[in-house]
């Protein structure tokens, strides 16, 4: 059975684009394999947060995510500063990585652009990343378009570990969803749909109201040739809510547009598809936020778990790489 992990930050609110791009896909990987779940609170540090918000996103993260379908007993879903594993790996993953190399990442670049404050960790984030991954043993990572570059590296990292000091990590693949990769933001369809954009109309939120969904798609940004075809260079605007539409029911956007031709038709089915994928996710969160004391107590046991895979990683990368054993 592979072991299949993946991340997500709770820095703001859940958006179709991480639904489509991501979660989807953990959530058919936890029936086939041995799936991990993390969320990065420690990576959502290497902006500024304030404590409150962090916590209470932790936790509504955690409920999110049940509600998406994560199923605590398929899969093990935790928090990540739980597992003081993670920092102490990411470390050993700092001091085999270049300056060159974490200067190269283009998430670094955009996110260190628009932040007033450009902490160490920021620039360092893909050293824990690829502690988070190498931890379990990885064999996959389900993630967005978005996080080639942090996996590339992440396997970069890894063999040169294992070619300095010898076999101590799996080296990881990564898993794009053939549909969804990259949802677009609906009013810059040239730009992903992003947590920390701060693009209200652009994005659509995984708890938003059906009437708020509908208006949005319906303004989404088109263009004026009438043409509906899949064509993200010269169509970026129809093409994503082909490739919105395509994700929501699991088809192919080529294939989806075959069946319009009319922007206000292909509209209308994708505001719907995506008011009937949202709807049933709302009502299992509104169920589980009633219990936080049991989404807590279910973490607990998700970190206890991670944590027996990965203390036996760390214990087998220390003794490598020569730091003598206490
Ligand atoms: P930020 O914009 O602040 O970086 P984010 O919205 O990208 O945040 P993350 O927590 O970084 O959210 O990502 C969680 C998962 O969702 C990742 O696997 C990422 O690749 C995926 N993802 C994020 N945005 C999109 C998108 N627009 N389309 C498809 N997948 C996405
Ligand atoms: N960088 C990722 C979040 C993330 C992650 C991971 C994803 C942190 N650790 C490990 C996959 C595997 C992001 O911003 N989406």
């Amino acid at each position: 059975m592979a072991r299949v992990f993946s991340g997500i930050q709770p820095s703001g609110d859940l958006h179709l684009g991480n639904l489509l791009g991501a979660l989807v896909n953990w959530v058919n990987h936890q029936e086939e394999h041995e799936a991990v779940y993390c969320i990065v609170d420690l990576h959502a540090l290497t902006l500024p947060k304030d404590p409150e918000e962090l916590r209470s996103s932790t936790l509504e993260l955690a409920q999110l995510l049940m509600a998406v379908g994560l199923d605590p007993d398929k899969c093990t879903l935790f928090v990540q500063s739980h597992v003081p594993e993670h920092s102490q790996l990411a470390w050993l993953m700092e001091c085999t990585v270049s300056y060159g190399e974490l200067s190269r990442m283009t998430a670094f670049k955009d996110k260190s652009d628009r932040s007033e404050f450009i902490s160490a960790g920021l620039f360092t984030y893909p050293a824990l990343q690829a502690a988070d991954i190498l931890l379990y043993d990885t064999d996959l990572v389900p993630v967005g378009d978005d996080q080639r570059q942090h996996i590339e590296i992440t396997r970069d990292i890894a063999e040169r570990f294992n070619h300095r000091f010898g076999e101590t990590f799996v080296v990881p693949e990564h898993v794009i969803p053939p549909a969804g990769a990259r949802i677009m933001d609906l009013q810059h369809p040239e730009r992903k749909m992003s947590k920390s954009q701060h693009s209200v109309n652009g994005t659509i939120n995984v708890l938003e109201n059906p009437d708020s969904v509908r208006k949005k798609i319906k303004r989404a940004v088109t263009d004026s040739d009438g043409e509906i075809r899949f064509d993200f260079e010269s169509k970026a605007g129809v093409s994503n809510l082909l490739s919105i539409l395509g994700a929501a029911k699991g088809d192919s956007p080529e294939e989806v547009a075959k069946s319009f031709e009319r922007y206000g038709d292909l509209k209308s089915a994708a505001a719907d598809a995506v008011v009937d994928l949202l709807l049933p996710i709302q009502e299992r969160y509104a169920d589980l936020q009633s219990d936080p004391a049991e989404t807590r107590r279910l973490l607990q046991a998700g970190a206890e778990k991670a944590q027996e895979v990965a203390s036996r990683t760390l214990t087998r990368a220390q003794q490598n790489c020569g730091l003598l054993q206490a």
